[in-house]
């Protein structure tokens, strides 16, 4: 062709076929050695003209893409909704930011619309994208039983003039989906200047597990409202379904409420570093419509500590005990510890009035976390209050009495959940812990309809305990999915107790199913209704959750989604392409290797 022999210059650098250029031979992408010609494309077009497949994360139930492309420009993009009356206004929102993320395409994007800048031929600025989405349930907050199904057809009329992507779904959750993965199935033109879509494809899809969780602790270090939001967007792109929210814990307390303002007045880090209820409302709201659900946790009766101490200057006794010291770092891990105070009974008003004002702000919220990890008995037993209330009760103070009145916390703490809620089921959640070792959790109620999160390791018998007693389990076993350390020992005693950091493919690999079945001989897949990635702060903040949390996140995004039966090898190419779609969506994920990786592959 006449670029073959052009000569690069400045001026015309970026309009120039690369003559590194890439060319599709057989489903496959075929680097091009000789001189540019104008069949050579940059290697994300490839991928997508290739069989689009090649591009899409996490991986479809069933998906064949075809080869061919049409440009459009991303004004004529335009929505035909179908929907319920109480889902199309999200459905609109969801197109929204689906337009967005097309925007983000364009190399010069920084906000609103891109710098489109052209010339373009005339087909190309007379082509439409028309996104038809038929929404047939009503359902508008997701549970544990939303489907989170869709199917979704791309069509291109003979003369090329329209292209129809037409999204069926039976959940507003579905559809959202659909539409993340329609612009997967976009990409930016380098020399044309505009947007590139499949002209066909067929994709079915449905999540394997239900719960599609991340962790963020905003106790240990405070995380921005901001920050928050970025890591929604990039679990949206990826399909996770529910942030977990470990608000509180003994270092801070800096959930702002209106019915206890001293909370975080004394267990703030500072005033600046709180979440209003407004704010919470908000982000409830922006995680909704990008299909992810907010699951609260007030963690206790151990984790607290700062922030409780105001009821003691009010003449309401000490709420916890231990705070701020040190002896029992061994169990704790950490200083600054603390734990309820079991001799008061004025603790169970004031969590009574926490679940109350937290379901308010967080509604409606299906699942709650009771946290219930890591309590120390010796705090307990070695403070007077509560040894001679104990002893003063009949209860006596060995282990077991202990752990029985553990157990009488935490159904407590249930019963006042379900007096909060109004009627209004909510799940509940709790850490593996010494209280959930067989017959030290059953008491009134059936306690297997507790959700049991697993964080100890893979091989820990708990996991085929917790099956057998009929729990229903969310994984979080920290040899994988903990993605909180790596920079070695924290706090200056020498005492390294994270474990090594996880690379993505040990995320990518980790899998609840064949967990399961190395332990009890079978899959359960009824009661485990997925896993979690957790990032603790202890060593992150603000500046530094997206890079520690992605694209590690979308890894375990593929895992639940997809439940792969191969292993990360298959899907490093696609991962690379992936993490580079959060960077696009404005998260600053991890780099994965050098470009130079990706352009030689
Ligand atoms: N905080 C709380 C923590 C941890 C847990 N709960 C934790 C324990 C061990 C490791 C990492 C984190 N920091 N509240 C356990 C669920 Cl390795």
């Amino acid at each position: 062709s006449h670029h073959a022999h052009a000569t690069a210059t400045t001026a015309n650098f970026f309009k120039m076929p690369a003559p590194w250029g890439w060319r599709c031979e057989d489903g496959r992408c075929v680097k091009h050695a000789a001189a540019g010609g104008s069949d050579l494309v940059p290697l994300n077009q490839c991928k997508l003209t290739c069989g689009g497949a090649g591009v899409l994360w996490p991986l479809p139930a069933s998906a064949s893409v075809g080869r061919r492309v049409s440009l459009f420009l991303p004004q004529n993009a335009a929505l035909r909704p179908t929907c319920p009356a109480q889902v199309c206004p999200l459905l609109q929102e969801a197109f929204v930011l689906f337009r967005d993320a097309l925007q983000r395409y364009h190399p010069d994007y920084t906000s609103g619309e891109a710098p489109w800048a052209g010339p373009w031929d005339a087909a190309t600025e007379a082509h439409a994208l028309v996104v038809a989405v038929t929404v047939e349930g009503a359902q508008a907050h997701l549970t544990l039983d939303t489907d989170e199904s869709y199917s979704l057809s791309v069509n291109t009329s003979a003369d090329g003039a329209v292209t129809t992507a037409t999204i069926v779904a039976p959940t507003f959750f579905g559809a959202r989906h659909a539409l993340e993965t329609l612009a997967q199935l976009v990409d930016y033109h380098e020399t044309r200047d505009a947007l590139m879509v499949v002209q066909t494809a067929a994709v079915t899809d449905a999540p394997e597990f239900a719960y599609r969780g991340l962790l963020v602790d905003t106790s240990r270090n405070f995380v921005t409202v901001a920050a928050l939001r970025r890591t929604v967007d990039a679990m949206a792109a990826s399909k996770l379904n529910t942030l977990h929210w470990h608000i509180t814990d003994s270092h801070s307390f800096p959930l702002a409420l209106h019915s206890l303002p001293n909370m975080a007045y004394y267990g703030a880090y500072s005033a600046r570093q709180v979440y209003t209820p407004a704010q919470v409302r908000d982000l409830v709201q922006y995680a909704r419509v990008r299909g992810v659900r907010l699951l609260p946790e007030l963690d206790a009766p151990a984790h607290v500590g700062n922030g409780w101490q105001w009821a003691e200057k009010e003449g309401l006794g000490r709420l916890a005990v231990c705070v701020n010291q040190e002896p029992w770092q061994e169990l704790c891990v950490e200083p600054p510890c603390g734990q309820l105070n079991l001799a008061n009974p004025a603790i169970y008003d004031i969590i009574g009035q926490i679940y109350e004002e937290m379901l308010d702000i967080f509604a409606p919220v299906d699942i709650f976390h009771y946290g219930g990890d890591e309590v120390n008995l010796n705090c307990w037993n070695s403070t007077q209050e509560i040894n001679s209330w104990m002893t003063a009760n009949g209860h006596g103070v060995d282990e077991e009495a202990y752990y029985r009145q553990w157990a009488v916390f935490q159904e407590k703490a249930l019963q006042l959940m379900q007096k909060a809620a109004k009627g209004r089921k909510v799940e509940g959640v709790l850490w593996t812990s010494e209280l959930t070792k067989p017959g030290r959790l059953n008491l009134s109620h059936n306690s297997s309809q507790y959700i049991i999160q697993i964080w100890s390791t893979q091989d820990d018998p708990v996991i085929g305990e917790m099956l057998a007693m009929g729990h229903r389990l969310i994984f979080s076993n920290h040899d994988a999915w903990y993605l909180d350390c790596g920079m070695g020992a924290w706090v200056g005693d020498g005492n390294n107790w994270c474990s090594p950091y996880k690379g993505w493919q040990t995320v990518y690999d980790n899998s609840p199913h064949a967990i399961a079945t190395s332990l009890t001989g079978s899959p359960n897949t009824e009661l485990i209704l997925g896993g979690e990635a957790a990032l603790w702060t202890e060593q992150a903040d603000t500046n530094t959750v997206d890079a520690k949390v992605w694209p590690r996140a979308a890894a375990l995004a593929e895992r639940l989604w997809s439940n792969p039966s191969t292993s990360w090898q298959e899907a490093e190419t696609r991962f690379i392409h992936h993490r580079q779609r959060l960077v696009q969506r404005g998260v600053q994920a991890e780099r994965i290797q050098p470009q130079w990786c990706h352009q030689n592959e």
